[in-house]
């Protein structure tokens, strides 16, 4: 027996732990740990519920924004405040950018080493890598001459010996499948993406005045005053800035992204046979579908790989459960708690020094292990896309019946490693495809004179109840997002967060079922314990958020900076 042991597992936001159990060259039996500890739920009773999303979004920097939409919907939904149509489209454009950038990141900067090798991008011929990839895509980069200058520069960074970004990747690893020439047109595409990546998030900057961390969000509205003639406000320039910017994401995503994701499957199809989670996927539901009623992504639930028929998402089902984790409740710590009544009370009991092993019986994890009527649920891409493909979504069922069909693949093979990633680059260019649509919508609104971006209705404390409990909900890059809110007396009684990453990287419950991350890391071949790539694939294809997930810093700066075999 071989127990893999990767901390902190890198290419993630946060601090991860993975323990792996191998036998036979598979593993066994896994278990995911959240390694720091923070309190964002136990800084906001107190304050004045209209300052919570200042708060709340500095959960973190990478899903940036997220929190704070959650954070105004959960405070909306309690003091029932709506708020106007401009001031929903202005969201769902922030949230739309949020995404197209976020998921060109995590394909090409925090996953695409897992499948890729630089180094062997070096015995590429530049111009038949170029050839190959124009065969793929329109894209103008696709050129011999770009492809040599990147090569040029890959030579020069391995004959430095300072292998930069690169550092660290598992170079001539026998798991890795592309041939040079693919290797060379993702290496050309992942230095592109960066500077596409910088481009697309100065959309944020224009509508939020920074990123990460926008700062236009108010209760009951935007802080972004709508005037087409007036340099004080979103105006025609602007907008004809956010047209331009919104083009190139649709064409990076659609010719460069979307094209690379489905290239990488055809190599790897394997990996649609393995990852596969408990296969009980849960959507909130988000974002307007521009030509429909209704959203892109519905809500729904489904279960047990089930891929047919959707159950209504019912919000009053959820609950956290700490057996297994760092935190005590007041009636002990076997039965769950809805967030609505969630305490965040941390009692750590873990190893004092840097850990040798997870107390694996015991509690192991500063994430909590949220549970949908009493089950572990995956949320995130692949969610969203089974659960609109269950219930016909027009644009997302098409394009999804569009990769299918070229992978060769079925949709039952979604639910895998592979299928993240397709489900992901799928979802980003429906919502490229959207933002253009949205801001439309926004201009034409403007063009016919309504400016209106805030309901003030309800902005002074006077107007509210004594006592008000809300929820927001938000479907952010990596999953289904809640906030619960109680107001007392026109402040925050409670508070608490469940975030994507706590329901993918949950540990054990109360009922010892495993969170996805550790059911989906089960019967993962190895091919060498010394450098376990096969157990990063599949936790990259979550695209973990330890920071988001356990909401929580270690107090104690403690640096964890092995990746170890035992
Ligand atoms: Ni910090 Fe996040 C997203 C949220 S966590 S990245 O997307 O909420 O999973
Ligand atoms: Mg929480």
């Amino acid at each position: 027996m071989t127990k893999i042991v990767v901390d902190p597992v890198t290419r993630i936001e946060g601090h991860l732990r993975v323990e792996a159990r191998v036998e036979d060259g598979f593993v066994q039996e896994a278990w995911c740990a959240g390694t720091q500890f923070r309190g964002m739920e136990l800084i906001l009773p107190g304050r004045d519920p209209r300052d919570a999303w200042l708060f709340a979004q500095r959960i973190c920097g990478v899903c940036t924004t997220v929190h704070a939409l959650a954070s105004v919907r959960a405070v909306e939904d309690a003091l029932q405040i709506e708020i106007p149509p401009n001031a929903q489209l202005l969201r769902e454009l922030m949230a739309g950018i949020q995404f197209v950038q976020d998921h060109v990141v995590h394909f090409y900067h925090l996953h695409a080493l897992d499948w890729a090798d630089p180094a062997a991008a070096l015995e590429a011929d530049a111009g038949e890598a170029a050839q190959l990839a124009a065969d793929l895509s329109d894209w103008p980069g696709n050129t011999t001459q770009q492809f040599q200058a990147v090569q040029d520069q890959l030579k020069a960074l391995v004959a430095s010996g300072q292998l930069s970004t690169f550092t660290n990747a598992y170079f001539g690893h026998p798991s890795y499948r592309l041939s040079p020439k693919v290797n060379l047109m993702l290496m050309s595409h992942y230095l592109e993406a960066l500077r596409f990546q910088r481009e697309i998030v100065k959309a944020h900057a224009l509508l939020g005045g920074k990123n990460p961390h926008p700062q236009t969000y108010l209760v009951g509205g935007m802080a972004i005053p709508l005037d087409l003639s007036s340099d004080a406000a979103l105006n025609a320039g602007k907008i004809a800035q956010l047209k331009t910017w919104f083009a190139q994401a649709k064409d990076f995503v659609r010719q460069v992204y979307y094209n690379d994701a489905l290239a990488l499957a055809t190599f790897y199809k394997d990996w649609f046979n393995l990852g596969r989670s408990a296969g009980n996927y849960l959507c909130y539901g988000g974002f307007p579908d521009p030509d429909h009623a209704g959203e892109l992504f519905p809500s729904g639930i489904l279960l047990g790989g089930d891929l047919t028929g959707t159950q209504p998402t019912d919000q009053e089902k959820i609950n956290e459960y700490v057996t297994r984790s760092w935190f005590s409740y007041d009636q002990g710590d076997l039965s769950g708690r809805h967030p609505s009544q969630g305490q965040t009370a941390p009692e750590y009991t873990g190893p004092q020094a840097q850990y040798e092993e997870l107390p694996t019986d015991g509690k192991y994890s500063w994430n909590k292990a949220p549970r949908y009527d009493g089950l572990p649920m995956e949320v995130g891409p692949l969610a969203r896309v089974l659960v609109a493909y269950a219930q016909g979504q027009p644009r997302v069922k098409a394009l999804a019946d569009g990769a299918l069909q070229r992978l060769g693949v079925s949709l039952d093979e979604l639910q895998s490693t592979m299928g993240r990633i397709v489900a992901r680059a799928l979802e980003t260019v429906a919502i490229a495809d959207a933002l253009p649509q949205w801001l439309a919508q926004l201009e034409a609104n403007m063009s016919r004179g309504d400016l209106s971006i805030h309901n003030n209705g309800k902005w002074s404390p006077t107007s509210w109840p004594a006592q008000a409990q809300g929820q927001g909900f938000h479907e952010a890059p990596r999953g289904g997002l809640g906030h619960w809110v109680r107001i007392e007396n026109g402040k925050i009684a409670h508070y608490q967060c469940v975030v994507p990453t706590t329901w993918n990287a949950s540990p054990r419950d109360h009922a010892g079922r495993p969170g996805p991350y550790e059911t989906a890391l089960v019967g993962t071949p190895i091919a060498d314990p010394e450098r376990p790539v096969e157990v990063l694939r599949t936790v990259h294809s979550f695209d973990p958020c330890m920071a988001c997930a356990a909401h929580l810093v270690d107090a104690r700066g403690r640096e964890l900076t092995r990746v170890r075999v035992v």
